[in-house]
Order: C-alpha cells, then structure tokens, then sequence
C-alpha cells in the first residue's frame, strides 16, 4: 500500500463517524500522490500522519437562557487544527447541523486555504449548534457571551483569531467582541469581521463573495471568456451569495437564481439584489418575500432544482454538498462553463468528477472563496499598525491576491502533470507551503 492509502486507513478509522471531514481529507490526500512520490522526505517525518490530526480540539458547554427564562445548553467547538505557519484563523459556525466533523472538516481546508493566500496564517475553525434563526437579539447576546466566556481562554491576536461563518455576522462578532474585551480588558484585533468604528476592515464584509468573483474570472480568461452577458445561478442569499451576486453586476453578468434552505427564486430579468439585501440583511427574512416585490419572479421550494436552472455559470454559495451528481450533470447538460465555489466543499466528489470530466472551469472553494479569510488577514494587518487602509487599497490587494492564488494553483497543476485541474493544484499549493515549513520546525514545532 502507499503512504497516502496507508495515512487515509488511519483516518478512516479513526473518525469512522464524521463524514464530512473524511470526504475532505481524502479529496486533499488523492492530489497529494505525485507529490509524495517525488518528496519521500515527507513520509520520513510523517507528515501526513501530523497534519491529518488537530494539534488541539476544544469542546465546551454554553449554557445561556431564552427570553422565557428556560435554561438551555448547546456544544461549542474550536478545532486547533495548524499553526505550522501563523495563529490558528478561520471562522466560527452556528447552525443546528453543526458537530466535531464539521467543525474538523472545515479546519482541515482552512490550512490549505490560508496558506494559498501567502499570509502567515493557520488553521482553524469553531461553532455551536446553536441555531440563531428566530431568536432575539438579547437571545442571541447571552448565546455570544456564554460562548465567549469559555473561548476566550483559547484565543489571542498572536494564539487564535475567529471569525464568521455561517450564522455568524456582524451582530454576534460585536458581541463576541464585547465579551471578549470586558473579560481580557484589551482591545485588540482577536476576531476579524469586526464593525468599522471598533477595528474592522473596509471590504472584509464584501470580500469572500467579490473574492470568489474574481477568481471565477480569471478562471474564464484562461478560456478567453468574461462574465459579460452571462446568465449566473448563486445559491444561499447570506453573506457570500449578496456579495457575490454584487460583483457579477459590476462585472456584466446578471444572476437569476439565489436560495435559502427553505427553496429558491428564479428571476429571468435578473435578481434585484436591493430586494434581498432589505430581506435578508435588514429584516432577518426568508427568500420567498422576494416574490411579493417582483411578480414575474418564480418561487420554488424545493432548493436543489435550482440547478436545474439554464445558466452559463454556477457560484454555489450555500453549504457543503449542495451540488451532488445529478445537479452536476445538469448544468453540463445545460451548457454551464465554470463553478466557483463561495461555500465550503458545496460539491460532492461525484459532482467534481463531472466537472473535471466535462472539462468545465471548476474553482475549489479552498483556492476560490479564499477572498474572506484573506482581507480577514488585511484585517489583521490594519489593526497591528493601528490605522485604516481605504475601501480601493484593500480591494485593490484582495484583487491581486485572488490574482495571485489562481496563479499558484495553475502553476502547481502544470508542475504534476494535470493542467486545468485546480483541485490538484489548489491542494498541492496550498499543502507544500505548509508542510515545507513542518519539516523546518521539526516534528515537535
Ligand atoms: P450566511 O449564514 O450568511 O448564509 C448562509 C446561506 O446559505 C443562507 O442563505 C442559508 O439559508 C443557506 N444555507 C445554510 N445552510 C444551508 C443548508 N443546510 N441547506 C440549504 N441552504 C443553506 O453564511 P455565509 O454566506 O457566510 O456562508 C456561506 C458559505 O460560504 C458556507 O459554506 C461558508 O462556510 C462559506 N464561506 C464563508 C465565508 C465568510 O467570510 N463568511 C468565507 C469562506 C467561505 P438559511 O437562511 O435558510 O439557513
Ligand atoms: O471559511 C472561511 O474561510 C471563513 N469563514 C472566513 C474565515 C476568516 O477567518 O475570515
């Protein structure tokens, strides 16, 4: 057996029952093979074995207590997963489906994430299974300080830096600030998406949807194409979908499809983004209102027809396997030309076999919606120099740096052998960067 199947055995057995995580370590492993061929060194130091495993896993209780005045109790989880090269970064979960092998799927990429960004910047992610849909505000704050109580011992500006996720925006980051500088009498910078008066960074809010844009496109200038006069499908209507949707407009292109978990919009004229920022950003709403104000749009619920939808290009911005194996052969079928993935993992393995078989443009959602974590990192930056760079400057290095991980991962392909392929070349980057510097810091760094 080879060293990757042996490693992938480990992990099998190891975490039988988190499905997730196992898809997401196997997908990164299969690319690894022509790397670990050529780099037996990497086997000597057993740096598979290491960094399939989290240098730490935190699971804590939160308890809090609703407006009735029951008490309630939910699980948190920070998953510690590598420092090799900076703190522990990457965002904070709340949604019932939330558990260790989520959590731990979603660190795993992160590594390979924030290493593709060439910040120095580690892995790691946290949540609860807290569900903050239809709680109040004060709900919601005595959920974020019980959190934050027990997190805070964990993190630090140079240990640890949280940040959104799903469920997980600018009203539960202040009040997981809030917490955190009352309890560690500090204001520093320990979480990023923060507000613009106490230390957030202009276009952090923006970022992972314009990020996954602008890789989308650079994906598309590879075949001569752009996103004029092209007809988009985003799914979810939450951070990364308002804002990914936002850039397609700018770009030329019109969006006609966007969802929740309830179903989804299809608006032939194109989607009236105003609309869904009123329901979702300022009301808290479900997508079907959409349809009250635009009477020609259609609303449907069952969320996964969305991409039965004709469309030239799909940003699925949703969650993980939201795209199985049928929806993937129905946007080929369709004529769509590239996926670029604002969610984590939103395709299944079979789903990105079609794609990679059909040659569609197919952007990984490690090297594609790494636009977030990236301007979370220029985040981090401002608040060390203590000063604000303009909307422009951090858009204009979130731009070059989308530039720049569209260019690794075309680099990395092209060096083992499976050009076009930016799977390969988003694990093999990401992962080289990482486990060169684990063999500089020695088995115990
Ligand atoms: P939000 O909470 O802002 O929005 C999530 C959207 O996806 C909502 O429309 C939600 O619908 C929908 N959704 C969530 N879970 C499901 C589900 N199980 N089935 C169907 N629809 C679902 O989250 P974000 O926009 O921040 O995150 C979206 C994706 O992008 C996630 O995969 C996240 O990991 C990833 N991501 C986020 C980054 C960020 O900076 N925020 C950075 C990089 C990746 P509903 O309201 O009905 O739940
Ligand atoms: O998946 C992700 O990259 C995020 N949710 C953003 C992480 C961050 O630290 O900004």
């Amino acid at each position: 057996m080879s060293y990757v199947e042996d490693v992938l055995g480990i992990v099998e057995k190891r975490n039988a029952n988190e499905p997730e995580f196992l898809q997401a370590v196997k997908e990164v492993l299969d690319s690894l093979k022509p790397v670990i061929d050529k780099h037996p060194e990497f086997k000597n130091e057993g740096i598979l074995e290491r960094i399939v495993e989290p240098e730490r896993q935190i699971i804590f209780r939160v308890p809090w207590t609703d407006d009735q005045g029951n008490t309630q109790v939910n699980r948190g989880f920070r998953v510690e997963f590598n420092s090799a090269i900076g703190p522990y970064k990457g965002g904070l979960r709340f949604h019932p489906s939330v558990y260790l092998g989520i959590i731990k799927f979603l660190g795993f990429e992160q590594i390979f994430k924030n290493a593709l960004t060439g910040l120095p910047m580690g892995g790691g992610k946290g949540g609860s299974d807290f569900d903050p849909k239809g709680k109040s505000d004060r709900e919601v704050m005595r959920f974020c300080t019980s959190f934050m109580t027990e997190l805070f011992r964990h993190i630090g500006h140079n240990t640890d830096v949280p940040a959104g996720d799903i469920g997980v925006g600018a009203r539960e980051i202040g009040y997981l600030f809030g917490t955190y500088k009352k309890i560690k009498n500090e204001f520093t910078g320990v979480l990023t998406g923060k507000g613009l008066n106490w230390g957030g960074s202009l276009i952090r809010k923006e970022a992972t949807g314009y990020g996954c844009v602008y890789f989308t496109q650079e994906m598309l200038k590879t075949k001569g194409e752009d996103f004029k006069g092209k007809d988009v499908i985003v799914s979810g209507s939450g951070n990364v979908a308002i804002y990914a949707t936002e850039k397609v407009y700018e770009l030329g292109g019109k969006v006609i499809a966007m969802c929740d978990s309830n179903g989804y919009v299809h608006d032939p004229e194109g989607i009236d983004l105003n609309i869904v920022k009123d329901i979702k950003e300022v009301r808290r709403g479900r997508i079907k209102e959409y349809v009250e104000k635009r009477p020609n749009a259609k609303y449907n619920e069952n969320f996964s027809e969305i991409w039965k939808l004709k469309c030239d290009i799909a940003l699925p911005s949703a969650t993980q396997n939201e795209i199985d194996k049928a929806s993937a052969e129905a946007l080929v079928n369709n004529g769509c030309i590239a996926v670029g993935e604002g969610a984590n993992m939103p395709c299944t393995p079979e789903a990105v076999d079609v794609f990679l078989a059909n040659k569609i443009l197919y952007g990984p959602g490690k090297a594609a919606n790494a636009g977030g974590v990236s301007t979370s990192g220029l985040e981090m930056t401002q608040n060390s120099m203590r000063l604000a760079w303009t909307r422009e400057e951090v858009d204009q290095k979130l731009h070059q740096i989308m530039v720049n991980i569209h260019q690794s991962c075309v680099d990395a392909s092209n060096e083992y052998g499976t050009p076009g392929n930016y799977v390969n070349g988003a694990n093999i980057a990401g992962f080289l960067k990482v486990a060169n510097t684990m063999m500089d810091l020695g088995i115990y760094g």
